[in-house]
């Protein structure tokens, strides 16, 4: 069982062996986190090492350096598109948070850092996202130390919501 705590803050400050980026399947950058971890990180070598891998389709999970980070490494994975529902949106989510975690393991790290993926841009309903995402990580079989970096306070409330 993976240990799950709640924050808020910046991801891009965080110290962890690797934080996720809430991307898109192109893996060419973008507004939100992805912009913000891209400055952070040093957009040149960030986009080029983006650009060797080709593209991340939805639920997918693929990891570059961190560069100029703290984090070592960048896990990019690529949300759906909140459409309503019907459109495997909650299995999509679910395999994010999976499929990141995996890639943590593969690259032996001890402690992750996510944001709340698809809530943004991607419209996905929040309570129903921190639902997913909270049950997806606790439920996950590996020593991993998760932090949910929620940047808002709303954000916040309703993961806390789901710890419950
Ligand atoms: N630290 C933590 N969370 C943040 C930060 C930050 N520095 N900045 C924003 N958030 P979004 P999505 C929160 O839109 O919905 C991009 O253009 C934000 O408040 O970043 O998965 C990509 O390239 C929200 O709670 O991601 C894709 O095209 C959460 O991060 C698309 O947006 C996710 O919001 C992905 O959309």
């Amino acid at each position: 069982m993976a240990d799950l705590k709640i924050t808020l803050g910046d991801i891009t400050k965080s110290k962890v062996d690797a934080i996720v980026n809430a991307a898109n399947t192109g893996l060419v950058g973008g507004g939100g986190v992805d912009g913000a971890i891209h400055r952070a990180a040093g957009k040149a070598k960030l986009d080029a090492a983006c650009r060797k891998l080709g593209g991340c389709p939805t639920g997918e999970a693929k990891t570059t350096p961190g560069f100029n980070l703290s984090a070592q490494y960048i896990i990019h994975t690529a949300g759906p598109i909140w459409r309503d529902g019907s459109f495997e949106e909650d299995k999509l989510l679910k395999n994010c948070y999976i499929n990141s975690l995996k890639q943590a393991v593969a690259h032996d790290c001890k402690t992750v850092a996510f944001p709340s993926i698809s809530t943004g841009v991607y419209g996905y309903p929040l309570d129903r996202a921190a639902k997913i995402a909270v049950k997806t990580i606790k439920n996950f079989d590996a020593p991993l130390k998760v932090e949910m970096v929620c940047f808002d306070q709303k954000t916040e409330e309703a993961y806390l919501k789901a710890m419950k």
